[in-house]
């Protein structure tokens, strides 16, 4: 198994946190999106859309979306549940996480990070502002009376949601306003296998 990557990237993170957890062994091949690796004909004919990350099978089968990976991996263990509204539900919050999480926050994080900043963006990263703190707010009303996002326990949508949420002070949402979430993002450290997102420890959110 292969994983198609870039190392800043937590939508590639997720994937290689939900492996670690698993204790899957996989090749880690690096893509440099910044000098546009994801764009070159050899890996567009892995995901025609020019994103990482990709996760190519033994026989050569790829499988591109991050939460798309993470629903493949998770079948049968116990980070996605069995019961039917249940697997619903992680859809919900992946769903909810690729719509109202990640095109905020991820986007103003790499835009702080990776990105010149001009007029264009500077405008733009006022709306994501307000947009993800509106998602901030979902998350915390909803951690508020739970432990995880989904059947009581942790599973993948814990981590689609964890992998934007820990770095988002670097899209310049701050995360004191929210305790829930701060709780919940300490218990998502503690589990079993956890690696952090590069290689150090995560800062600690309580
Ligand atoms: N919805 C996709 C988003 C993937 C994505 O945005 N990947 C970015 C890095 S985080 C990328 O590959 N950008 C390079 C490019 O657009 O050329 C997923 O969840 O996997």
């Amino acid at each position: 198994m292969r994983l198609y990557d870039f190392g800043d990237s937590g939508n590639g993170y997720k994937v290689r946190l939900l492996l670690a957890q698993l204790g899957r062994p996989y090749e880690l091949v690096p893509i440099d999106i910044l000098k546009g690796e994801s764009r070159t004909a050899e890996f567009l004919a892995r995901n025609p859309a020019g994103k990482i990350p990709v996760l190519e099978l033994d026989d050569g089968t790829c499988l591109a979306e991050s939460n798309a990976i993470l629903f493949h991996l998770a079948e049968g263990t116990r980070f996605l549940p069995e019961d039917p509204l249940d697997r619903a539900r992680v859809l919900q919050w992946m769903f909810f996480e690729q719509y109202a999480h990640e095109p905020n926050i991820a986007t103003s994080r790499f835009w702080l990070r990776h990105a010149e900043r001009t007029a264009w963006h500077e405008a733009r990263l006022a709306d994501k502002k307000t947009a993800g703190e509106a998602a901030l707010r979902v998350m915390q009303e909803h951690l508020a009376t739970r432990d995880w996002f989904v059947a009581g326990r942790y599973g993948i949508a814990d981590i689609a949601l964890y992998a934007y949420t820990h770095v988002a002070p670097e899209g310049g949402f701050a995360l004191e306003p929210w305790p829930a979430i701060r709780a919940w993002l300490a218990r998502v450290e503690q589990q079993p296998g956890y690696v952090p997102l590069s290689g150090g420890d995560p800062a600690p959110h309580s």
